[in-house]
């Protein structure tokens, strides 16, 4: 009778083991996202390694940093035509002005440097004027952040957020060719899908905008 017991005692201690691992035990997360057995050790979530998202951490951030070039980004009008725009090329006038560009590529809307044979320094001045929109992508967290510099006047120059076609966020840059680093808390719109666009509606002085690396909590997933 005790050897019975105590087969049926490891015998259950086996199976709870087995049970025990059964929820994870496929390692069903992604991207080294961690397994937790919930509560009932039926069931699971995963914790995902930063940078990815999604219910089994599939889903990764992306960023737009222009370093493959304009990456999909839809255009009107002629300003942005040549970009995007090679190297520190306000330095390479003498500017006094660095772009302060991440990598190599970045948005110039007063720059005339599409390629890295083109003369270093050309410029096509404030004149043309257009837009440029990004593709769609989803906000997953709290924060997009992204270099912004070029004129001042918000009403001209501007980067905005634009979730259900409204524009809910807009940044204007500071008269200044040297890019900074902007953030919007987007926590409102998580789960939204939104695009930016970049908006050059003057021909006048400082009427250009500079703009590069937009990253943050966003996917580029097609849901
Ligand atoms: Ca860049
Ligand atoms: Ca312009």
């Amino acid at each position: 009778m005790s050897t019975y017991g105590s087969l049926h005692c490891d015998s259950v201690m086996v199976i709870a083991a087995i049970v025990l691992k059964l929820p994870c035990q496929n390692s069903p997360c992604q991207n080294n996202g961690e397994c937790i057995p919930d509560i009932t050790r039926t069931t699971y979530h995963c914790v995902c390694k930063t940078g990815f998202f999604g219910t089994h951490c599939e889903d990764t951030v992306c960023k737009f940093d222009f370093e493959d070039g304009i990456d999909g980004w839809e255009k009107t009008g002629t300003v942005f035509n040549n970009q995007p725009t090679y190297g520190d090329n306000p330095s390479a006038r003498n500017r006094g002005q660095p772009a302060n560009q991440q990598g190599d590529w970045w948005i110039g809307g007063f720059e005339d440097r599409p390629s890295k044979t083109a003369p270093p320094g050309g410029i096509q001045g404030d004149g043309p004027q257009g837009t440029l929109t990004s593709p769609f992508f989803s906000i997953r967290g709290n924060n997009i952040s992204f270099l912004i510099g070029g004129g001042c006047d918000i009403n001209l120059i501007r980067a905005e957020l634009i979730v259900n076609g409204q524009v809910v966020r807009s940044e204007t840059g500071y008269c200044n060719e040297t890019m900074t680093r902007v953030t919007w808390d987007v926590q409102d719109f998580i789960g939204k899908r939104a695009r930016v666009r970049l908006v050059d509606a003057s021909s006048g002085p400082w009427s250009h905008i500079n703009f590069d690396d937009l990253k943050g909590d966003i996917s580029c997933k097609q849901d």
